[in-house]
């Protein structure tokens, strides 16, 4: 059956009761976990926090670098008042494919470790009894697998990841775990579309459940008061005088959807919505029919100890220097992020380019020195890799399309498009996913440099563009950056001259910038020098009409991988790991607190 990816509420008709905490951990280098019975459970492990990723907690660099499989279990009560209900255990993320046990028995398995799962144990668990759930995960990377890497062999016989791109391949269970009891007869999904005006909003919405029945749906505002009522598995709410979802000024309404049979409710779920549009016109990417500016950043799931774990603290406080700097936006570089950031953006009026973790899809990136010269999409892993591509945009779309701060959706981070071979491979991935979203919002995916203008076979396929660029950071730095610059606006005018009506955000561009390294004149890695280069592109930027939307790299310093291009990590932040102002975040501050919403406008 398929997954209901609904984000888990509490009410009359479900439960939900977190499995997080410390569960058992262990290793397994030679696959024999199995064999040895351990999912049954087993009590000789480590104790490991869930939701957190394992590899920062080790003090020796062999478990840190753990390549290969590993299991966690956890044994959790199953009150009888349960009996006649669906049970089911909820995943947020194991990264990157994962096997679900329960009391030894393998409910199932999945791939993609930046999406959630369910595992439906119903037939499995004991009511009035201790269960154990026991989870096998895999955290190597393949080049027919999402984020694309290789997984090296060494000669001392031990595995090592060589990811495609440079974010620290962190691994575990690093969103929580919910065990949910739900009516057999439930809802399983629904969307909405939205036509507004200044006097009149219409929600048009579509539910699904598992089983015939009658719906009846409220929509109340802010105050609790109902707006709008409806029956049918698929109809109008209708709204006057409506208070829209805006860009830094988010109002909800909540919607209560009841499934109804025989006159008796069964099952209910709510969930707050904005009522807003989005188009892309033109050069003008409009919320509510009004011109919007992007600015805002590319961002990580990324601290200190939990690597990638969700971390409400971390993203209370990324959310508040991302008001203070006055970000309007950010992309969920490069995958989806855990459920709570799209609901704190939804409350905050923050709009979200989201992003399928489809990032490495360039042959280039697999060595740094000496890239390898053939295509990306030529290689043979093309055809398993495009099942898992559009699986995972599936579900991502699926997971996230009900949140109003929702703009875009990211099909995938700098791949190869240089070549023929990209042509066929995006024509279906855009095919295939132009019904996934009933509000059909813009796709789009990044650019970088080595696909310019001039290179690019792809730029039929986005509804606007993304553009990484690194002038004065990874060609033609530090004094050279003024060539930079003239290469960057060459490019630019090379755009302008051409028949595309479209906008172009730069997604990412940016400098290593160490803290508190200062330097007269600048030279690189200093605050100062980060602050040059960001004015250098904000010039650009002021000169061109259709450039919409400024998105540095990144929100703050992350963990890579080692190498001799990072010094503990990318140090591109705006603010640090810990999360603190760089000389460049006062910078930006006073210019985007100066820009109007809908800058350009109308140009
Ligand atoms: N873009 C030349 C993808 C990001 C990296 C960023 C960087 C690259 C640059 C591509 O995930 O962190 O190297 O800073």
């Amino acid at each position: 059956m398929e997954d209901s990816l609904l984000y888990p509420v509490i009410n009359n008709y479900r439960s939900d009761q977190k499995l997080d905490g410390l569960w058992n951990f262990k290793f397994d280098p030679t696959s024999v976990g199995g064999q040895k019975g351990w999912q049954n459970g087993f009590s000789d492990g480590i104790e490991m926090p869930v939701p957190a990723s394992f590899n920062d907690f080790f003090t020796d660099k062999d478990a840190r670098e753990y390549t290969g499989d590993f299991w966690y279990s956890k044994s959790f009560f199953l009150p009888t008042y349960f009996e006649g209900q669906d049970i089911q255990i909820r995943f947020g993320a194991a990264t990157h494919r994962a096997v679900v046990f329960v009391n030894g028995q393998e409910i199932r398995s999945h791939e993609g470790g930046f999406l959630p799962f369910t595992a439906e144990v119903s037939d499995a668990v004991k009511f009035g009894k201790e269960n154990v759930v026991s989870i096998k995960i895999n955290n190597e990377l393949h080049r027919d697998a999402l984020p694309a890497g290789d997984t090296l062999k060494l000669k001392n016989g031990k595995r090592a990841v060589n990811p495609f791109f440079d974010f620290y391949n962190y691994s575990g269970l690093n969103r929580s775990v919910h065990l949910l009891a739900l009516p057999k007869d439930h809802i399983t999904d629904y969307s909405t579309t939205y036509d507004v005006s200044d006097d009149q909003a219409t929600v048009h919405y579509n539910i699904t459940a598992n089983t015939e029945a009658d719906f009846k749906v409220n929509l109340v505002d802010e105050n609790g008061k109902v707006a709008a009522t409806s029956e049918g598995q698929s109809g109008d709410l209708t709204v006057t005088n409506p208070i829209l979802w805006n860009v830094r000024d988010a109002h909800l309404y909540t919607i209560m959807i009841d499934l109804v049979k025989d006159g008796q409710t069964l099952d209910e779920y709510s969930d707050e919505i904005g009522l807003r549009t989005i188009e892309i016109k033109g050069h003008e990417i409009l919320v509510n029919h009004k011109s919007v500016y992007l600015r805002g950043f590319g961002r990580h799931e990324d601290s200190i100890y939990a690597g990638r774990a969700f971390d409400l603290n971390v993203e209370r406080r990324d959310m508040n220097l991302m008001k203070w700097i006055g970000a309007n936006s950010f992309r969920s570089s490069h995958y989806p992020y855990d459920e709570q950031v799209y609901k704190f953006a939804d409350r905050e009026g923050i709009l979200v380019i989201d992003e399928v973790p489809a990032v490495g899809f360039k042959m280039a990136a697999a060595s740094f020195l000496g890239g390898l010269d053939q295509s990306f999409f030529d290689g043979e892993w093309v055809t398993e890799l495009y099942k898992k591509h559009i699986d995972q945009v599936r579900d991502m779309i699926k997971r996230d399309k009900n949140h109003p701060s929702v703009l875009a959706w990211s099909l995938c981070n700098e791949p190869d498009t240089s070549t023929d071979a990209a042509v066929p491979y995006f024509t279906k991935l855009f095919n295939d996913s132009v019904n996934l979203d009933p509000e059909k919002r813009p796709r789009t995916f990044t650019l970088n440099e080595d696909d310019t203008f001039e290179k690019s076979k792809c730029k039929q396929f986005p509804d606007f563009f993304l553009l990484n660029r690194y002038p004065g950071w990874y060609h033609k730095w530090g004094y050279e950056i003024s060539d930079g610059e003239a290469g960057l606006r060459a490019e630019l005018d090379e755009w302008k001259k051409s028949d595309i009506d479209k906008p172009v955000v730069f997604s990412e561009y940016g400098a290593d910038t160490e803290p508190g390294l200062h330097k007269l004149p600048s030279i690189m890695w200093s605050e100062e020098y980060q602050i040059e280069l960001l004015e250098m592109f904000n010039r650009v930027f002021d000169s061109y009409d259709f450039i919409r939307g400024e998105q540095p790299w990144n929100l703050a310093d992350f963990q890579t991988v080692e190498g001799n291009m990072r010094v503990n990590g990318n140090k591109k932040g705006l603010f640090t790991r810990d999360r603190q102002p760089k000389a460049a975040a006062f910078y930006l501050r006073k210019r985007w607190n100066k820009l109007p919403l809908n800058y350009k406008a109308g140009q």
